[in-house]
């Protein structure tokens, strides 16, 4: 498996206007794509930082993962993903070595990225993302 770059860390926000709002006034970043992702239930935006994306994230079900991680541990950091260039390739890899994988095989997330989750719990505490663009 070999990991590129850090390719986006997710925020979990209760109002995704609100929090834009911060980053565009404040910060003075762009947000450049809103996006719902209905599988994930949460709508996103997204603002670029070097060849690194901010993904901000709103529950759109108390159910979902956001939407539950918001109510157990209030707003912030939800995950880091990392930019590798075979998913599919490095989930099984990673399960083998021992690592309590979410995704067993790819699965699409926002912006068209084939993406797979491990679970924080084998993570020291971070949940962890690998996306591939499927475009590069
Ligand atoms: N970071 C760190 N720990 C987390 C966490 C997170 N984001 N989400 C949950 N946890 C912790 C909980 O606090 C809980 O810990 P304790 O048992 O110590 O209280 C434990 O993980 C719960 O684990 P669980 O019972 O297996 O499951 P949950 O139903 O809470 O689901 C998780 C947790 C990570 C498996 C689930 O949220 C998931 O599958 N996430 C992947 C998908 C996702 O997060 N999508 C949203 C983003 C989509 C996008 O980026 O587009």
């Amino acid at each position: 498996m070999k990991i590129t770059h850090i390719e986006h860390i997710g925020i979990a926000v209760k109002s995704i206007d609100e929090a834009i709002s911060f980053y565009e006034e404040v910060l003075g970043l762009k947000c450049y794509a809103i996006e719902e992702v209905k599988d994930q239930k949460v709508k996103t935006a997204f603002f670029m930082v070097g060849q690194t994306k901010i993904e901000l994230l709103e529950s759109t079900d108390a159910e979902g993962p956001v939407g539950k991680f918001i109510e157990k541990k209030g707003q912030g950091i939800h995950h880091l993903a990392f930019a590798v260039e075979d998913v599919a390739g490095a989930l099984p890899e990673i399960e083998e070595k021992g690592i309590r994988v979410i995704d067993k095989t790819p699965r699409k997330g926002a912006e068209g990225l084939n993406i797979g989750f491990l679970h924080p719990k084998s993570t020291f505490g971070v949940l962890t993302e690998l996306c591939e663009d499927p475009n590069r």
